[in-house]
């Protein structure tokens, strides 16, 4: 495995587990951090022991946003050269499922990496916001664009125009997150939806989530049409025939992945 300087990385079974670990600046979300998570992401994407991923930061904070210090002085010129986005669109583009895992502040860049993964466990501690209007300028990775379509343009406008900032109970409320727990549960709760994924037939389980990210970039036509594709294509799986034959033994499937 990778040495890495701020995150932590480990395997529970056929979940990848990464935490921000970058405490004192309450993760802030620095160029070389989320080259990291990118990195171990990407290579938990990639190996075929690995069936979903849980992104995590601490019990008092998931991430504070971009590095407000290291952003301060760049020029346009310079964040054209660093493509600070990169990270946030590649992590939109992993194929396996990834769970975030969210204690405390969840705010600015760290709403926005929250809002790439594809659910949100949040602990009642939680809180998430776009403070960007604060510093004079807007979201810059999704929160006007991911965030508008999670909770709505009402409550959108509200958190990047004012910095409304949403506890645990209304992010749920609001269809921000998937669900909500004590504080000490946060992330066991998250590993252990994570591995009730990856024990599902990898191949649906991948092409249901591009299905379901699908609908949010096309017409209904198109996403439908391409679904079709999807579950037609399932139909040349062994993991098919296996569902299928398990189901009509009734016994459990033992899925093979191909
Ligand atoms: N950046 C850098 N350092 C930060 C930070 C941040 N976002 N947030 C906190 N820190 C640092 C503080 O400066 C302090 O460091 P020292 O002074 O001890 O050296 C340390 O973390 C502890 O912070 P506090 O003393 O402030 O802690 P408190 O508990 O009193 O307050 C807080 C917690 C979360 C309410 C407060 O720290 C806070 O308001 N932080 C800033 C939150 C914020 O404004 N976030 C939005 C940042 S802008 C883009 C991609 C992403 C973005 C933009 C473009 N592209 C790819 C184009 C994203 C932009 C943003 O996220």
């Amino acid at each position: 495995m990778s040495v890495y300087e701020m995150i932590l990385v480990e395997q529970q079974g056929r979940v990848g587990l990464v935490r921000l670990n970058r405490p004192r600046a309450l993760n802030a979300l620095s160029y070389a951090l989320m080259n990291e998570v990118l990195h171990a992401l990407e290579a938990f994407d990639r190996d075929d022991q690995i069936g979903a991923m849980v992104l995590t930061g601490n019990e008092k904070v998931f991430a504070a946003g971009a590095d407000i210090k290291e952003m301060m002085d760049l020029t346009p010129v310079d964040m054209l050269k660093q493509d600070l986005i990169a990270p946030f669109d590649r992590l939109g583009k992993l194929r396996k499922p990834l769970i975030a895992a969210v204690a405390g502040w969840c705010l600015g860049g760290g709403n926005e990496l929250a809002l790439t993964c594809d659910m949100i466990v949040a602990a009642e501690s939680a809180r998430f916001g776009q403070p960007e209007i604060n510093l004079g300028v807007i979201p810059g990775a999704g929160g006007t664009q991911r965030l508008t379509r999670a909770v709505g343009k009402a409550l959108a406008m509200e958190m990047v125009l004012n910095n409304r900032t949403l506890n645990a109970q209304e992010a749920l409320q609001f269809g921000l997150v998937n669900r909500v727990v004590p504080d000490e549960r946060y992330l066991d709760e998250a590993l252990a939806l994570a591995a009730e994924i990856a024990a599902r037939a990898p191949l649906a389980v991948r092409l249901g989530k591009e299905m379901v990210n699908r609908a949010f970039e096309t017409s209904l036509s198109d996403g439908l049409r391409a679904e079709r594709r999807a579950f037609h294509f399932l139909f040349a799986s062994q993991d098919q025939r296996e569902g299928m034959q398990a189901f009509s033994e009734k016994r459990a499937p033992n899925w093979k992945g191909e």
